[in-house]
């Protein structure tokens, strides 16, 4: 498949620029989000729509995972949180006349854009092998299709099961533990891709792969550090946190290659301040940082606040560090001074592009600071030595005592809606034995030990025909996902792909041999089930959840929930225990029991009582049926109460669940750093780290690229084709690029390349047809936007430890297009 995608009608390059902004926000963003909220539903449904945004009693915005204050506004909502409602509450839909219309091979055509704005989906359909088109199928025949292939396989690790971060609580339960019950631990998700670098080095350091702050607690700091993020477009309700903390006295340091217009200044359209006058300036330094220098960046902190601590003289010898907390809370200090001592300034100046005056006096801000928090997204966690940038961060805190206390700590800003929530459900490739022994116990068999596939490991299987079933709840795996022509191939030998989803993407239209979509219900559907309306809950990027209930009516009648869709599988796959699914399941054998037998190769019981009703899937080396799940699935169907049941025996600091999130209200999961600095680490401490200075070399005569958002794009969901802050109009082919890199490289600005990616495989990688722009970034680095660039990073280039693909450091050349291509 062509990289670029045939769309006859737009010349993506034909892009204008106008100066960028310095204003973030403001009535321009509230007009833009009607005008585009009315095209997609009219005047009455966006007014009555947007009006339950992050209500009490309405559902929870599927933009971002950025926290509501307890406090509401009416118009709980953000420019863009209100283009990704527009985007689900659309009144356009893809109908089974839609598929009959359009064959595979011409919806393949269109691009990204193009499909999405088809509207929902509304009926499940399924691609035969080698046919044309999809054509329609009912739900019972659907489902009886994707069991069969479940049950078909020879061993459960030849399915792999995606999940996007969209999903509910209730339905991430039911889907994890449809997985296990399966005998498989192959559960990657978005999160791989997006906030994995920031869990492992959180949960090393911390013993939590979560933040540890409140959003109280970004309105106390006295120092914000806002690093490897764009709230502007991707947050934008954090800027009103932001801008609450400035006017409390806090002092705010942006750290980031491109000078991003949220960050700079900042106009709330609910205070008159911000609808008359200029806004806020939020940022009282703007650090221009080259891609990747962050974790040079921390050591510099953190080598000038040891630098200050130990001199013999002066006012703040001795007294700028938090001795009493690093010797009752932490372990490693000794490793880690020794180590930041030995890093040169130099080499900290050439990592960052920074000025050692610019970085001390960064560092100042952070010496004299009473109470300091650092904010990051895809900046820091998508780089090849994110783990360790992250380490540094915490290394910084804890030498001033900056965790567990008000105004201070991590804040590591998650992406999708509800993606942390869906960790806490257990969506994890490599799940606690904790959690395994809790969700044995409620469910009566033995989850898989074994660890699964993260993303990558995902497609290198299926890439090397060891996987057969593919499904995915939500999400599209084919353009989020590195190296997609890789990914393309990977893909099409699986058996089946089976698409849980709410839009058209790109992923229904590249599959496996066979091919189902099952549409779904969306945050702001009404879900009415079991004879009443159901409600769902969600994790906030602060451990923070609440219920969320849909209001408008569902794209047609014949949609089920996602909790329906994996509750009938369920049923299928492991058949119903009618019995109360609150009494012992089976009598006599307690979890002790459960727990003692050693479980076979993958979780594969043997020596398992064969109890009620035997498993479908069978173990491949299985002349016995394995241990499967036990559930009355269509009452947990019925009724989500039920589930919220068993996630509260399951999932530590979900004790009376349904109480606690009655009349909106919100519960908030314990994190033991924040609550009172227990550190549930290797050495039940917080941990300093040493860890090697590592930053990006630039080969010359090639450029650093970085793969990031538009302002008008979800993801892989493009809303439009301008990027108003960065003032780039009509078209999303683009590459930023410093004006003396461009000369230096031999080009013009507006002229076209193509963008080659060079990686140590010697595989060409090539993104057609980009227009250079001319833009303050760095020298060395470029900025492009994903996922059209997504064909360019390397499959195996990945971040050490936590696998994310580093989608913000790619080596690339520019090519000349040939005169007349
Ligand atoms: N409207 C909208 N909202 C969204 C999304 C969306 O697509 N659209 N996506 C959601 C999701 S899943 C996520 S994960 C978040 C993503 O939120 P962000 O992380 O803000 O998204 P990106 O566009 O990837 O922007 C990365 C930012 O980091 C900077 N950056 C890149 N490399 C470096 C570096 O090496 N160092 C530093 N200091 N900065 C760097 C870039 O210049 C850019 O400002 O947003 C969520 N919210
Ligand atoms: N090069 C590059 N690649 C990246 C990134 C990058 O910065 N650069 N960022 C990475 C990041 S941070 C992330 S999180 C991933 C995102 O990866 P994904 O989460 O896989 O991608 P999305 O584009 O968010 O998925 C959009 C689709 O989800 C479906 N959907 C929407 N809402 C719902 C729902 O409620 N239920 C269900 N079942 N389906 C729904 C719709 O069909 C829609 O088309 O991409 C990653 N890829
Ligand atoms: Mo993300």
């Amino acid at each position: 498949m062509a990289t670029k995608p045939p769309n006859a009608d737009i010349d993506e390059t034909q892009v204008r620029v106008t100066s960028r902004k310095k204003v973030a926000v403001g009535v321009p963003a509230v007009l833009h989000a009607l005008q585009v909220s009315n095209d997609q539903m009219g005047l009455t449904r966006t007014i009555r729509t947007l009006l339950q945004v992050n209500q009490k009693g309405g559902f929870d915005c599927p933009g971002c995972a950025w926290p509501e204050e307890d406090k509401r506004h009416i118009a709980e909502f953000c420019e863009n949180g209100a283009k990704a409602v527009a985007e689900e509450a659309t009144i356009r839909r893809v109908t089974p006349e839609f598929f009959a219309e359009h064959s595979i091979a011409e919806l393949r055509a269109h691009d990204d854009w193009w499909l999405g704005q088809q509207g929902r989906l509304t009926h499940p359909m399924i691609l035969d092998e080698g046919a044309t088109h999809y054509r329609p199928i009912a739900w019972d025949d659907a489902l009886d299709e994707v069991a069969a292939a479940l049950r078909g396989l020879d061993d459960p690790n030849e399915a792999v099961f995606y999940t996007s971060g969209r999903t509910s609580n209730e339905a991430a339960f039911l889907y994890q533990l449809l997985v296990r019950g399966l005998g498989t631990n192959n559960l990657p998700d978005c999160s791989n891709m997006c906030h994995e670098s920031s869990g492992s080095a959180l949960t090393e350091t911390l013993g939590i792969g979560k933040g540890t702050v409140t959003i109280e607690d970004m309105h106390n700091a006295d120092l914000l550090i806002v690093a490897g993020q764009n709230p502007g477009t991707n947050h934008p309700r954090m800027l009103s946190a932001l801008e609450k903390a400035k006017d409390n006295g806090a002092s705010i340091v942006a750290v980031n290659p491109l000078p991003e217009a949220g960050l700079i200044r900042y106009r709330n359209p609910q205070t008159p301040r911000g609808v008359i006058l200029g806004g806020k300036k939020l940022a009282d330094e703007f650090v221009q940082i080259r891609l990747g220098g962050d974790q040079a960046l921390f050591q510099a902190i953190g080598k000038h606040l040891l630098e200050v601590e130990h001199a013999t003289s002066g006012p703040d010898a001795g007294a700028v560090l938090d001795h009493d907390f690093i010797a009752a809370h932490t372990t490693g200090f000794a490793e880690y001074t020794a180590a930041i001592a030995a890093v040169p300034w130099r080499d900290l100046v050439a990592a960052t592009g920074v000025p050692e005056k610019t970085l001390r006096r960064v560092a100042e801000r952070v010496r004299t600071s009473k109470a300091t928090i650092v904010c990051w997204a895809m900046g820091l966690t998508q780089h090849k030595h994110s783990v360790a940038t992250l380490r540094d961060v915490v290394n910084v805190l804890l030498l001033q005592g900056n965790i567990g206390r008000p105004g201070a700590g991590v804040c590591p800003v998650r992406g999708h809606s509800n993606v942390q929530g869906d960790r806490t459900m257990g969506i994890y490739e490599k799940p606690s034995e904790s959690f395994l022994s809790a969700l044995d116990r409620e469910f009566a068999f033995t989850a898989p030990r074994a660890h699964g596939h993260d993303t990558v490991e995902a497609i290198r299987a299926m890439r090397d025909g060891e996987a057969r079933v593919f499904m995915a709840m939500g999400g599209n795996f084919i353009s989020a996902t590195p190296d997609t022509k890789v990914v393309e191939a990977a893909v099409r030998t699986v058996d089946l792909t089976v698409q849980v989803s709410t839009k058209l993407n790109r992923s229904h239209v590249v599959t496996g041999k066979r091919a189902i979509i099952l549409p779904t219900l969306g945050r702001t559907d009404r879900d009415l089930r079991g004879g009443g309306e159901q409600r769902v809950t969600v994790e906030d990027s602060m451990s923070a959840v609440h219920a969320s209930r849909g209001r408008l009516v569902p794209p047609s009648e014949d949609m089920l929930s996602e909790v329906a869709i994996v509750a009938r599988l369920c049923g299928r796959l492991f058949g119903s225990d009618t019995r109360s699914t609150f009494e012992p399941q089976i009598e006599g054998r307690s979890a002790v029991d459960v727990d003692a037998g050693q479980p076979e190769h993958d979780g594969i019981r043997s020596d398992a009582p064969a109890v009620g009703h035997t498993s479908a899937a069978r173990s491949e080396r299985g002349t016995r049926p394995r241990t499967v799940p036990h559930a009355d699935w269509a009452a947990l169907e019925a009724d989500y109460t039920l589930i919220r049941r068993h996630i509260a025996a399951v999932i530590p600091g979900f004790d009376d669940f349904e109480r606690r999130i009655q009349k909106g209200r919100t519960l908030f999961l314990p994190n033991g750093p924040r609550d009172d600095r227990s550190f549930a680490t290797s050495t039940g401490k917080a941990m300093f780290t040493a860890n090697p200075l590592e930053y990006p070399f630039i080969p010359r005569g090639r450029l650093l690229l970085q793969t990031l958002r538009s302002h008008d794009q979800y993801n892989t969901t493009i809303y439009g084709k301008d990027d108003r802050y960065r003032g780039i109009h009509g078209g999303r082919r683009v590459i930023l690029v410093n004006r003396k890199d461009i000369h230096q490289l031999g080009f013009q600005e507006d002229d076209i390349v193509d963008l080659v990616s060079e990686w140590r495989d010697g595989i060409e990688r090539r993104a057609e047809e980009f227009r250079i722009v001319a833009y303050s970034t760095p020298r060395g680095n470029a900025a492009a936007y994903y996922p059209e660039t997504n064909v360019l990073v390397p499959l195996d280039s990945t971040a050490d430890v936590s696998g994310t693909p580093t989608s913000k450091s790619v080596i690339v050349r520019l090519e000349r297009r040939p005169v007349g291509a």
